[in-house]
Formats: C-alpha cells, structure tokens, sequence
C-alpha cells in the first residue's frame, strides 16, 4: 500500500549527523554512522554509547554536538596534503584535501529510488545527486526523449553515472515521442549535445536491452515483493509513467510515491502557460496524473513556482570543478559554469535536482495538497496545469466543471539555500570518484 509523505514524515528515523571530515594520516579517525555508537580514535573523545534505542532524541543531540566539536578540532589543525577522509555512513570516498563538509541528515536506512530523465543539464544535476547521497539507493535511471532526443538522453545519462562511478545502475532507453505530441526538444537551453556541450568524453557503459517501461515495471515489482516501496522521481516529459501506469498498474503496490519536476501553479517557461516537461506531452502528464490518483500513489508537483530558486554560484562551481578527475564534482561544476555562460548570470538554477532534494528533505518545501487539471485543449494554454486554489466552497461548489478527480501535494514555495548546500555539499563530498 503507498504511504503518504505526510505519514513517512511522521514516521521516526534514527537520524545522526553524519561527518565528511578530513584526516591526517597519522591523526584521529572518525566514523559517524547512521545508527549506533560513533566511533573516533580522538583523544577525550569518546562516542555516545549507543544504548538508547535508534532515533531517540538524546542520543542523536549528543552525537550532533560532539560530531560538531570534533569537526571543530579537526578543521582546526593544518591540513597536510595525502590526508584520508572518512565519509558518510560506511562510504569511503576520496575527497580534495583543502574541503571538509558536513553532510546532514542521514537517515539509517537509503531509500530507494528511481529517476526518469530526459538528461538533460539540469538532470545531470540530479541524477549527481541521486547516484551520490548516501541516503538514496539509485535503483535504476530511464530516459525519455524531451530536452534532446532519446537516444542523446542515454548517452548522457550514462556519461553522467560513469563521472559518479556508477556503473551498477541499470539505464534503460523509453520513449522516443510523446504519446500524441510531435517531439521538440529544448537545445536552445542545454545545448546541442543536450548537456551543455563540454565536449566530454563518451561513456564505456550502455544501456539495457530492456524497453524503460519495462525496467520500471521490473524495478517496481521487485521492491513490491522485497517488501519495499520505490519512490519514483521523473524530471522529463512524463511519457514513460504514463505507459507504466496504465499498462501495469499492478506496479502500484512497488511505488512509495512520484515526485515530479512539472507544471506550475502560475506561469509556464515553454509557453507563458505551460512548463516544458508538461507541454511537451500533456496527454502523458494527464494519464500519469490520473493513473497515479486512480491507484492512490501520493504525487508531488516540483513545479516552477520552486524550480528556479535553489541556485549555484559560479564561484561555488568553480570549486567543484577544481576538485578535477572527470569525476561528479568536476562534471557538476561544469554543468552550472555552462548555465551561468548560456544565461549571462552568476549563479545557476540545480534544476529537476531540487527534486531529488525534496525526496531527501521534504521538510524543505512549503506544500498545499490542490486540485489540478492537465489543460488539453486550449489554443494558448495547452499543457498548462490548472492548479485550483480558491479556498471558498461556494465557488468551489457551483464551479460546472465539477470536482477534479486528481489531487497533487503542489510546492508552493523551497528553502532554497537548504537545497543549494545539500546538492553542492553531497557532491563536493562524492568528490572525484569515478
Ligand atoms: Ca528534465
């Protein structure tokens, strides 16, 4: 059965900080996991003791408090180069000797998690995220064609997982035209390579020979009988959850929720009405809406009444490419410094990656559960979504077009900055793995 997100909110978490910190190597060693004892070598210090049961508030305030003290000694003292760094739960990743960073809020279990990309530079911005958080387990990535054509879209997404050092997410290729549209794309934005044309390498890896609705299918379905829920995060023209929906609605019982980058509740950027990934198939954005309803799968709208305000600075993303090595860091500092270029600012919207930041941090988005239709018709408007937020049931009673059978959790508003670290910090922390 899917849960609500207001329910898995409420559901306690074991939830200690976790620590990216910098180690000499002759120096102290620190290992803060998800749940139980912090382990540390340093000096006086010692961890809690792990006895009171997961998630219980003491436990998790002292390990917050000595995590900070330590990381205040640590970075207090010189830093010499060749120093090992110890990262977030168990994960051991090399990471730039001058950088140290906290990485907040790691929940004792990863979640498991599956993106439908039409990549795309600001999907490489999330599938960065989602290949890289300790906290997600990246079950597999399916392309559809929208900013680039399809087959654009799996070369980068898997030039995007090899930087990340992903090579064991599973890449299916989907569909190549929306259900009833004409294909368009949106290199005018991400460039002609569809990812801003860093002239980087070509990936080693390939996709699987399985069709993207079928690898969804398989996904959702193992976790169903795993006893496990999926949450679905599609970033594109929502084609591919379409299909999957109304042609194997059984994959229900597999999905925890859809967390969608779509739509808008005011005004669109590929029209003045219409967001792209909507317009670019609003009878997909329709069905998937409507299947989703039809099978109580609790959806979220990241939409662009959010979209653009959680932002990179160049100067933060010439940071991450100084880390170098090919790796996530690098690519994602290229990703921004190519939006700042293309758009003549300083900073750089993470794009669709804001919503693999609400599937880690919900408590980041101000959300109204709204009515909404899929606007299918209109000259001007189609492909907008009507997201309806009058609040008096007068109007709302003698509206003749009735109730919508579809409701959406809508961001309304983000903690932008919030979402800007987490992606910065989690990447800078994945560092030059590939
Ligand atoms: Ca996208």
């Amino acid at each position: 059965m899917a849960t609500s997100p207001e329910a898995q909110a409420a559901v306690p978490r074991a939830v200690v900080e976790g620590l990216v910190v910098e180690v000499p190597p002759t120096g102290p060693v620190v290992e803060v996991p998800p749940t139980g004892p912090v382990v540390t070598d340093v000096p006086g210090w010692e961890g809690p003791d792990g006895e009171g049961p997961d998630g219980e508030a003491p436990v998790e305030q002292e390990a917050r408090s000595r995590v900070a003290a330590v990381a205040t000694a640590i970075t207090a003292r010189d830093r010499r180069p060749g120093s090992r760094v110890l990262g977030v739960s168990g994960t051991r990743r090399p990471y730039p000797p001058h950088l140290w960073r906290y990485v907040d809020r790691v929940p004792p279990t990863a979640r498991p998690v599956v993106l439908d990309v039409d990549t795309g530079v600001d999907d490489a911005c999330a599938l960065l995220l989602a290949a890289t958080h300790p906290a997600l387990q990246l079950r597999a990535v399916t392309c559809v064609g929208g900013n680039a054509p399809v087959d654009d879209v799996v070369r980068n997404t898997l030039t995007v997982l090899e930087a990340a050092g992903r090579s064991d997410v599973p890449v299916a290729r989907g569909a190549e035209r929306p259900l009833l549209e004409h294909p368009t794309d949106a290199r005018h934005v991400h460039g002609e390579d569809g990812m801003g044309d860093l002239g980087w390498p070509a990936p080693t890896l390939r996709p699987e020979p399985r069709h993207a609705v079928e690898l969804l299918r398989d996904t959702c379905m193992a976790a169903a009988d795993a006893g496990e829920q999926v949450t679905l995060v599609p970033t594109a023209p929502l084609t591919n959850i379409a299909l999957l929906l109304r042609t194997y609605p059984a994959t229900a019982r597999g999905i925890a929720e859809i967390v969608f980058m779509g739509g808008a509740a005011q005004s669109g950027n590929a029209t003045a009405s219409a967001e792209f990934n909507v317009f670019h198939d609003p009878e997909a954005a329709a069905i998937a809406l409507d299947a989703a309803a039809d099978l109580a799968i609790p959806v979220t709208m990241y939409g662009l009444d959010v979209f653009y305000d959680p932002v990179v600075a160049a100067a933060e993303a010439d940071e991450l490419v100084a880390v170098g090595g090919r790796g996530a860091a690098e690519l994602a500092g290229r990703l921004i410094q190519f939006q700042c270029e293309r758009f003549g600012r300083d900073a750089a919207t993470i794009g669709d990656a804001g919503a693999v930041c609400a599937v880690l941090d919900p408590g980041g988005l101000t959300t109204q559960v709204l009515p909404i239709r899929v606007e299918l018709a209109g000259r001007w408007s189609r492909g907008r979504t009507i997201v309806d937020r009058r609040d008096w049931s007068g109007d709302l009673s003698h509206d003749p077009h009735g109730e919508p059978p579809v409701r959406v959790r809508v961001a309304l508003g983000v903690a932008h900055e919030r979402y800007s670290a987490l992606w910065r910090d989690t990447i800078l922390s994945a560092g030059a793995t590939r």
